[in-house]
């Protein structure tokens, strides 16, 4: 398809939505066969049934507070998109927030506050979060800023709204990168992009808070971009199992154990597989392997499906999903928005 086309900018936050979806029905599952995926994804093909009766979770409640501010301001302003986040938690406050972030939100509901980057600081004893709360509604920044330096530095301070710790607001960083380059066509070179996206994640990580926290952490110097590298090395195998995908990338709520594991899920499935029913598009296998892997199943299917909804476009997805999905159609009139937005920068 053509760069940046409308098509691509559909793709990414509709399937975005469709994974946090899909995905609710196993969030926190252990093990998680791929029979019962399937038949999942089939019951929503029952045309009788439908209209949005799957809700989205935080993961959708949150992205669509980031889509509302970046198009309200027409980029980004940190007290707008805070005010936001805080009045959508306190109008919807059981969809799934992580039990540390929902003290940054009610924090962040008080007028006196001055710096809406206190509340996260202030998380873990002043560590900062390191989930991938942050990393999960990242997505809208790669769609509404064309150049990759205003991806990178907005993906990073909107993720710092509530996310401190380098390992939560750096996997919003690459999540965001990787929904920039798959919406220049740049998964069509599936090696090019993965060594793109560790180029990086090397400047990103560069960083002396970053390396910071790493060594607080006990993780490698560079924790994204070792977690890059795992992901490239999987790539290049004939035969990848479950098991070994979640005890190589995770699967959990840290973005560091499910943002590069997203992206491994796109790769993956770029090409049909024996697994898959024969009728399958890229996007249907993306989200029903992320489903798969279990753990964190609703942010990781939500991630991957921006991704890959980037790289497919909005044709790759089937209207019974949308139909069966809370958010999906509203998600698809904000692609249209972002799309201008994006082309006039
Ligand atoms: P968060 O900031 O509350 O972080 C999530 C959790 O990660 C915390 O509750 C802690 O247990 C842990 N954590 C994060 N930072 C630290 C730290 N520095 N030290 C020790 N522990 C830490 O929430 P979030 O916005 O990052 O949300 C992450 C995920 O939680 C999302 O996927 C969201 O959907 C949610 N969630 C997940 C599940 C699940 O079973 N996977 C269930 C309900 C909610
Ligand atoms: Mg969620
Ligand atoms: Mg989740």
């Amino acid at each position: 398809g053509v760069p940046a086309s409308l098509s691509r900018f559909r793709g990414a936050l509709v399937a975005a939505v469709l994974g946090d979806c899909v995905g609710g029905e196993f969030e926190g599952a252990e093990e998680v066969p791929m029979e019962s995926v399937l038949q999942h994804l089939n019951s929503l093909n029952d045309e009788t049934k439908g209209n949005g009766i799957l809700e989205y979770s935080d993961d959708t409640a949150m992205a669509r507070c980031v889509v509302q501010s970046l198009l309200t301001h027409a980029g980004f302003n940190e007290q707008d998109m805070a005010r936001r986040f805080s009045k959508e938690y306190s109008a919807s406050p059981g969809r799934g927030y992580g039990s540390g972030v929902i003290h940054v939100l009610k924090k962040l509901a008080s007028p006196q506050l001055s710096d809406v980057y206190q509340p996260a600081r202030n998380q873990f004893n002043g560590r900062g979060s390191f989930g991938n709360g942050g990393a999960m509604r990242a997505s809208p920044f790669a769609l509404a800023f064309p150049d990759i330096a205003s991806v990178k530095r907005f993906a990073r301070l909107g993720a710092m709204l509530t996310h401190s710790c380098s390992l939560g607001y750096n996997g919003a960083v690459l999540q965001a990168l990787a929904v920039h380059l798959s919406l220049q066509g740049a998964l069509d070179l599936p090696q090019k992009f993965i060594n793109t996206l560790i180029t990086e994640m090397e400047e990103v990580e560069a960083d002396e808070a970053a390396r910071n926290d790493a060594r607080i952490l006990k993780e490698a110097e560079k924790p994204f971009c070792e977690r890059l590298h795992r992901v490239r090395d999987l790539m290049d195998r004939s035969k990848v199992s479950i098991e070994e995908v979640i005890s190589e990338l995770g699967n959990g709520i840290a973005a560091l154990h499910s943002v590069p594991t997203a992206i491994f899920c796109v790769l993956h499935c770029l090409q049909p597989q024996e697994c898959f029913p024969e009728s399958y598009g890229g996007v249907e296998r993306t989200i029903a392997y992320s489903l798969a892997l279990g753990g964190d199943t609703d942010t990781i299917a939500c991630m991957a499906g921006a991704i890959a909804g980037a790289h497919y476009g909005i044709k790759a997805i089937p209207q019974t999903w949308i139909k069966f999905c809370e958010g999906a159609e509203d998600a698809d009139l904000n692609a249209e928005r972002l799309h201008m937005m994006y082309h006039q920068l």
